[in-house]
């Protein structure tokens, strides 16, 4: 059994009902959902001239491998109609394996840890408030210690929900 961490974000259609229903759909996949981050909306990286996330981190139990768990989540996007136009345009839903155990990867479909997670508030965030003293086993820091670290200064703030 596997304790994986995953980063999810939306900026397209009803961001909050696609998070809910990415995390569902990994929940109806035998893997096991151990805790969940608040939503945050946060501001775009790379290509800044679209609208902003909602993002969240997810930590789960698995006994799937990494490349079997790449598999699910490209189902779980494929089946919730992500269409890949831009690279890192606008998205109805993004899953990305953050870390996965202890294990280190690096094949042309899938690499982990995530190579860009310590430059991006808007997972340091959201996976802070789940995991801070969990362990990158790369760069043998803690989360907490990433976010203190990380020269990111983008805007990351709870999300309060659709009603407001
Ligand atoms: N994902 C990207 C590119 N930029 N910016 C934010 N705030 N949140 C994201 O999830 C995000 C992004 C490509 O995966
Ligand atoms: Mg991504
Ligand atoms: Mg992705």
């Amino acid at each position: 059994m596997n304790t994986v961490y995953l980063s999810l974000g939306s900026n397209v259609g009803d961001r909050e009902a696609n998070l809910v229903r990415a995390i569902e759909e990994f929940a109806r996949r035998g893997t096991r959902i151990i805790r969940q981050s608040a939503f945050y909306e946060t501001e775009p990286l790379e290509i800044r001239d679209q609208a902003w996330f909602l993002n969240c981190a997810v930590e789960v139990e698995t006994t799937l491998t990494p490349q079997q768990m790449l598999t699910v989540l490209l189902e779980i996007e494929s089946e919730m109609g992500r269409q890949r136009a831009v690279k890192y345009g606008p998205r109805n839903i993004d899953i990305d394996i953050l870390l996965f155990g202890a294990s280190v990867v690096d094949t042309p479909d899938l690499v982990i840890p995530h190579p860009r997670m310590a430059e991006r508030r808007f997972v340091l965030v959201p996976l802070n408030e789940i995991a801070p003293n969990a362990r990158h086993p790369l760069l043998d820091k803690t989360f907490r210690e990433l976010l203190n670290s990380t020269p990111d200064k983008s805007v990351v703030r709870l999300w309060s929900g659709r009603s407001k």
